[in-house]
């Protein structure tokens, strides 16, 4: 009997509908204008005769366009490209000990949360692979008010004060004269920035790593950056800095995919974490926290305040927290999604500051920009941004007004409302009362003044294809800056962090001996390195949430085809099928299958491992097709590992890729899928590298 496979990739629908913020526009199916007028035609306006002019009186019309107009808002000054959804987090068990914030306290209670990632410089239609910070911004819905962790998937920033941010940021962003490039730090205005603000050099190093190219969201760590407070309920603070770690592990895309997917998929991130939530396979991360005290933190040889520096595991191993689950894609994008507002001054009983000058600055920012983004004091009303606590004070009017608050006072103390709304000095947000005194200064503590040991920490701790891809980072981001002195200028910074790694990317460049000497401010320390640093290092052996790209023709292997199904589905991976047109195909043994990507429109560089396998009587019309060629060759390029059946071997050879060429190339025909499922666990071919690019 013939089965019908269909396409596993494109959901047309989404699972889990909100239903709480899902509103249609008209309660009995009737189209309405905003004043719930039925609307009789909604394809034509009035006219004067058929073929006559318009008439003002088009109440419909005018209604309809005016609100199209303004249908856009600012987006974000950064962040602006994000995606988001919604879930849950769930502590392992009470912390007590550790602080009274109530979503930490109770296992059994599931604390609903928004989650949104994103992109730090393109606007909101760049593409999502660009090389750049992640942020990780999380609302967590508690009872006892909205917490934003706002955090990224970078532990440290570029810079060590808010009064820096507004230059950072026009350094990264397209050049005001001409508007361009978008999306990048490859350009002269980022590069001549950092290179004169040495403190930016750890940062630096994780931007250049494969960290600034994730696979996937579900597949990337989230920081606090900042240290934060932690107070329980004895009034007994310590100090914190919070970590998410990815279930699946953290993965990344190699530089020349990212590019090529920028092209294939813009959407590559959101369409991924739709897809997957869509599919029911949820993303989980675990929150952990780096607990330490003030008198610790005193002990190290770096301050706790300053943002450019993370606390080594090795010194303050992580304590697990609890775990968040995205299980509900948004209904709406632009209600959801676009209109979040994440403050982090948004904090609840039991979550404080540091003094960290970045973190202060931010506290102010962030309210600041929700008034001109969403234009109104009123943006906690959007349900997105509403608690789901009660909240009730005396503030009121403004722009968009949604609420309609009763009574006849609208003050505080007063005694005519019979004491309604009091405040509540036991449980209400009380500051960590900490010390403070000294003269008013516009001063960089000298605490903060080394910029090259943790970037130093950073580059030793990494495995060899990681060291690799820095060097190739900072190749290709400095080869793109014209201005020569700028060059000599970032060879210089190299240098301090590590000989080795100035000369790959004075060699990549084509400058060897060409840097500036920059003298450091405190003598650069020789750190041992740190395994949590890496991402290979510590990656599991697995292809779950991963993609099989399965290249194949009619008439491909039946068993194949449904042992690699059955095998991915064992794994938590998929299986896409790919054929050189998208209408359906028939198995060996008659099965229709359904393809989910023609030939052109998925290149290879989409999938995480590929299998080649075009029947016999189609393998050369495959083979003829550039298309399929530039699939091998960029897989193969791209660390891949490459199953194929024997059909397969003239396109090989048109891809000059041998059919032998390493451990990571293997002949499946035969019922040998699960060889090839279990060498794709190792993800890539690391040792492939060097004979495919030198950096
Ligand atoms: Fe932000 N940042 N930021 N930032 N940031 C914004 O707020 C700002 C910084 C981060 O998904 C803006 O609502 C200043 C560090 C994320 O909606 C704005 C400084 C970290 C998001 C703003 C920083 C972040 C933002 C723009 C230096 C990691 C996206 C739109 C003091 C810990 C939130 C908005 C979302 C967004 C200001 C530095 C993370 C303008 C002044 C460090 C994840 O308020």
């Amino acid at each position: 009997m013939a089965k019908k496979a269909s396409r596993n990739s494109e959901p047309d629908s989404h699972v889990g509908n909100g239903g709480e913020l899902h509103q249609t526009n008209s309660g009995d199916g009737r189209l309405t204008t905003n004043q719930g007028v039925p609307v009789a035609d909604d394809q034509n306006t009035l006219t004067i005769g058929p073929r006559g002019p318009q008439l003002l009186e088009d109440f419909i019309l005018r209604e309809k366009i005016t609100h199209f107009d303004h249908e856009r808002i600012p987006e974000r000054v950064v962040h602006a490209r994000g995606y988001a959804a919604h879930g849950y987090f769930q502590c392992y068990e009470s912390n007590a000990d550790l602080t009274k914030a109530s979503f930490l306290q109770d296992p059994s209670v599931k604390t609903p949360v928004f989650c949104r990632f994103s992109t730090v410089a393109g606007s909101e239609g760049s593409h999502d692979t660009a090389r750049d910070v992640r942020g990780f911004s999380v609302k967590f819905y508690t009872d006892q008010g909205n917490y934003d962790l706002v955090g990224n998937n970078i532990p440290v920033f570029f810079i060590h004060d808010a009064i820096k941010f507004p230059d950072l940021i026009h350094a990264v962003k397209p050049a005001p004269d001409r508007g361009f490039p978008q999306a990048q730090s490859a350009h002269d205005t980022f590069w001549d920035y950092v290179s004169l603000t040495p403190e930016s050099m750890h940062m630096l190093m994780w931007i250049m790593s494969d960290r600034a190219i994730p696979r996937s969201f579900r597949m990337m760590e989230g920081f606090g950056v900042h240290t934060f407070r932690m107070i329980n309920a004895e009034g007994e603070s310590k100090f914190v800095k919070f970590h998410w770690r990815p279930k699946l592990g953290t993965f990344s895309l190699i530089w020349d995919e990212a590019v090529k997917i920028g092209g294939a998929d813009p959407d590559f991130h959101r369409r991924d974490l739709f897809n997957s939530i869509a599919m029911k396979s949820y993303p989980e991360w675990e929150l952990s926290v780096q607990v330490f005290t003030e008198e610790q933190a005193n002990e190290f040889d770096f301050d706790v305040l300053d943002p450019t520096k993370l606390v080594p595991e090795e010194l303050v191993p992580l304590r697990p927290l609890g775990k968040m689950v995205l299980d509900r894609n948004v209904d709406n994008f632009f209600a959801e999604t676009e209109q979040v507002a994440f403050c982090p001054s948004h904090v609840v009983p039991g979550i404080d500051f540091s003094n960290d000058p970045l973190l202060q600055g931010r506290l102010f920012s962030y309210l600041d920009t929700q008034l001109s983004r969403l234009g109104s004091p009123n943006f906690h009303q959007i349900p997105v941004n509403k608690p789901k606590c009660p909240f009730a004070n005396f503030q009121r009017d403004g722009h968009m007004q949604m609420d309609v608050p009763k009574g006849r006072v609208a003050n505080e103390p007063n005694s005519l409302d019979h004491g309604l709304l009091r405040e509540d000095p036991k449980a209400g947000f009380t500051s960590f009362p900490t010390e403070e005194s000294g003269q008013k200064l516009r001063i960089r503590p000298k605490s903060f003044a080394d910029h090259y040991t943790q970037a130093r920490l950073f580059y030793i701790s990494m495995t060899e294809p990681e060291k690799r891809h820095i060097a190739g980072g900072f190749g290709f981001e400095l080869g793109k800056c014209e201005n020569a002195k700028i060059r000599t200028r970032m060879l210089g910074h190299l240098q301090n962090i590590d000989e080795g790694l100035a000369s790959d990317v004075a060699k990549a460049l084509g400058m060897t001996g060409q840097a500036d000497k920059i003298e450091p401010m405190v003598a650069v320390g020789n750190p041992e390195p740190s395994e949590a640093l890496s991402q290979y290092a510590k990656a599991p052996a697995s292809i779950a949430g991963k993609k099989i790209g399965l290249l194949t023709t009619d008439g491909v292997d039946a068993k194949l085809y449904k042992d690699l199904v059955k095998l991915a589905k064992s794994e938590q991976a998929i299986v896409e099928v790919i054929t050189p047109t998208i209408g359906a195909i028939q198995s060996s043994k008659g099965d229709e299958i359904t393809p989910d990507h023609f030939l052109s429109g998925a290149p290879s560089c989409l999938f995480d491992c590929v299998v080649i396998a075009p029947s016999e009587e189609n393998a050369a019309m495959l083979a003829s097709q550039a298309a399929a060629v530039d699939f091998i060759r960029d897989a193969f390029a791209h660390l891949k590992v490459i199953g194929f059946t024997e059909p397969a071997a003239e396109l090989f050879g048109k891809a000059s890729v041998a059919t032998d060429a390493d451990e990571g190339v293997l002949e499946i025909s035969g019922g040998k899928a699960a060889e090839f499922v279990e060498k794709a666990k190792q993800h890539r071919i690391w040792d492939r590298e060097p004979s495919v690019r030198a950096f």
